[in-house]
C-alpha cells in the first residue's frame, strides 16, 4: 500500500509560547517560560518568545499559509496565562483570540486541534507550587472547562497535555526547561500531578456531552535500545524505556506505574508517597485517542555518570541538529508496541519533524547550546533563488510517513499525522538556533517563505501518495 486514504488527517502543529509573541498583551501575565527566559544563561543567546513569530497579530496570514499548504487540520495550543492571568480571574480578551483563530480556521475548512497545556504554566500557578501542588488538578480543570465552554465542538480534537515527560523530567529533574529544577522526587511528583489534571479535564469534558469532538493526550515516545547486544545493555535499554516511555504510558493505560521503575526510584528517593489511593482511577479516565510525538530513539550504553546507570549515545546514527538519534524505522515498531501492549484507541502522530541549523554564522561555536554545522545541507537558509532547499527534512518525513503507511497496512488505527512545525519558531532553551518549520521565518522582518519541504508536503496531501523528493 502506498496511498493514504482521503479521510487520513494531514496537519501541522505549533504551540502558543513558541509562535504567538505578544507576551504581555491584552491582559496576559507571565508564564514560567517568560520568567525562565528573563534569566541570563538559561536560553541560547538569552533569546525569548516575547516576539517569536508574532502569530498573535498575524494569525489570519498564518491561516492562509495553512490553506496554501492544503492541510486538513492545524494543531495549536492555548496559553493558560492568557485565559487566567491570575488565579480565578478569566480574561475575555484572551479567550477572544482563540475564538477568532478557530473561526478563521473553520472558515478556511481547516479542522482545529487544541492542546491545553504546552508548557507555559502561569507564573501565579508556579508561585502556588506549580506541578508540585496537587491542587493544580483543580486549577487545570477550571481552565479546561472555560476553554471547552468557549470553543466546544468547533474543535475536533482536544489534547489535555503535550509531552508530560518534558514538563516533568526536563523541567524538574534535568533543569533544562522552565522552571529549571533538578530533583528526581519533584519530577515524579510533577508527572503524577500532570496525570491527575489530565484525568480531571477528561472527566470535565465528558460533562459537556459533545458529539463531534474527541479528547486525548500527547506523549513523546522514544523507545530504549541497547548499543550492544549484551544482557547488561539490554537491561539498561529496558530501564531507559521505563524512564521515558513506560512511566508515562502505564498509568494511563494499565492503571499502574511500572514495578521495575518504582523499585529503582524508591531506592533513590524513598516511598513515592505522592501517589494516593484512588489516584490511578482518576488518571485512567477513558480517552478517545492517543497522540504520539516521535522524533528519535533512545540508544543507551552503561555508564555510572547517568542517574540510572546508563547514558544516551547517538554518535553512530544520522542526527538532526538537535543531536537526536533519528531513526524512522523505529516508528513502526513503536506503533505496533502501543497496539499490542497498551491500547486499541485511534492514534494520531501529533508531532514529527526535523531540526536544521538556524544560523549561517558562528552559532555552532556557542559553548552551551551550539552544535557543529557539518554541511551546507544542515542549515536552513534562503538560497539565491529565494527558496529554502531542505532536502534532509523531506527525506526524514518521507521515511517516517512510510512507517505510518506500514502500520496502517498492518491493521493499525492511525488516523492522522501532524508535521512539526508549521513554521520556524522559538525552540525552547535552544532559542532560534534550530529551525523545525516547513515554512521559513525571517525573524527580522517576519516574512514567511514556504520551504521545499512545505511544497513537498502539499503534494503528499493532495495526492495522498509518497515520493522521496519534491
Ligand atoms: O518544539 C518542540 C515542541 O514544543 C515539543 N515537542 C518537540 C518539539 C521539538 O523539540
Amino acid at each position: 500500500m502506498n496511498k493514504f486514504s482521503r479521510d487520513f488527517v494531514f496537519g501541522t502543529g505549533t504551540s502558543a509560547y513558541q509562535i504567538e509573541g505578544a507576551a504581555f498583551e491584552d491582559g496576559k501575565t507571565a508564564s514560567i517560560w517568560d520568567t525562565y527566559c528573563s534569566i541570563s544563561g538559561n536560553v541560547f543567546r538569552d533569546q525569548s518568545g516575547d516576539i517569536a513569530c508574532e502569530h498573535y497579530y498575524r494569525y489570519k496570514e498564518d491561516v492562509q499559509l495553512l490553506k496554501n499548504l492544503g492541510v486538513d487540520s492545524y494543531r495549536f495550543s492555548v496559553s493558560w496565562p492568557r485565559i487566567f492571568p491570575e488565579r480565578g480571574e478569566v480574561n475575555k480578551k484572551g479567550i477572544k483570540f482563540y475564538v477568532d483563530l478557530v473561526d478563521e480556521l473553520i472558515r478556511n475548512n481547516i479542522k482545529p486541534m487544541v492542546t491545553l497545556y504546552h508548557w507555559d504554566l502561569p507564573q501565579w500557578a508556579y508561585d502556588l507550587g506549580g506541578w508540585l501542588n496537587r491542587d493544580i488538578a483543580v486549577w487545570f480543570e477550571e481552565y479546561a472547562r472555560v476553554m471547552f465552554e468557549a470553543l466546544g465542538e468547533k474543535v475536533t480534537l482536544w489534547a489535555t497535555h503535550n509531552e508530560p515527560f518534558c514538563v516533568s523530567i526536563l523541567g524538574y529533574l534535568k533543569g533544562l526547561h522552565a522552571p529549571g529544577h533538578k530533583d528526581l522526587k519533584e519530577a515524579l511528583t510533577a508527572s503524577h500531578n500532570i496525570f491527575l489534571s489530565h484525568g480531571a479535564a477528561v472527566k470535565a469534558f465528558r460533562s459537556f456531552n459533545f458529539k463531534d469532538s474527541k479528547i486525548g493526550i500527547t506523549l513523546n515516545l522514544s523507545p530504549g535500545y541497547p548499543l550492544e547486544q549484551t544482557s547488561e545493555n539490554i537491561e539498561l535499554a529496558k530501564r531507559a524505556d521505563g524512564f521515558v516511555d513506560r512511566w508515562f504510558m502505564d498509568p494511563l493505560f494499565k492503571g499502574s506505574y511500572p514495578v521495575d521503575m518504582v523499585k529503582i526510584y524508591e531506592s533513590k528517593i524513598g516511598k513515592l508517597d505522592f501517589i494516593k489511593t484512588g489516584d490511578l482511577e482518576i488518571i485512567t479516565e477513558p480517552m478517545d485517542f492517543l497522540g504520539v510525538n516521535f522524533y528519535a530513539r533512545n540508544m543507551v550504553k552503561p555508564s555510572q555518570e547517568g542517574l540510572l546507570g546508563y547514558v544516551g549515545v547517538g554518535e553512530k546514527m544520522p542526527q538532526t541538529q538537535e543531536e537526536w538519534d533519528t531513526y524512522p524505522e523505529i516508528l513502526f515498531k513503536l506503533l505496533m508496541n502501543i497496539k499490542n501492549e497498551y491500547t486499541s484507541l485511534p492514534i494520531y502522530i501529533t508531532e514529527n519533524g526535523l531540526a536544521l541549523e538556524g544560523y549561517k554564522d558562528d552559532a555552532g561555536d556557542d559553548e552551551k547550546f551550539g552544535t557543529i554545522i557539518t554541511s551546507a545541507n544542515d542549515i536552513d537558509f534562503v538560497a539565491e533563488d529565494g527558496r529554502v532547499h531542505d532536502e534532509a527534512r523531506i527525506l526524514y518525513v518521507y521515511n517516517c510517513l512510510k512507517q505510518c503507511l506500514k502500520f496502517i497496512e498492518s491493521g493499525g488505527e492511525l488516523r492522522g499525522y501532524y508535521l512539526w512545525s508549521l513554521m520556524d519558531n522559538f525552540e525552547w532553551a535552544l532559542g532560534y538556533s534550530k529551525r523545525f518549520g516547513i515554512t521559513y521565518v525571517n525573524f527580522e522582518t517576519q516574512e514567511r517563505i514556504i520551504k521545499d519541504s512545505g511544497y513537498w508536503y502539499k503534494k503528499v496531501i493532495e495526492s495522498r501518495t509518497l515520493q522521496p523528493k519534491l
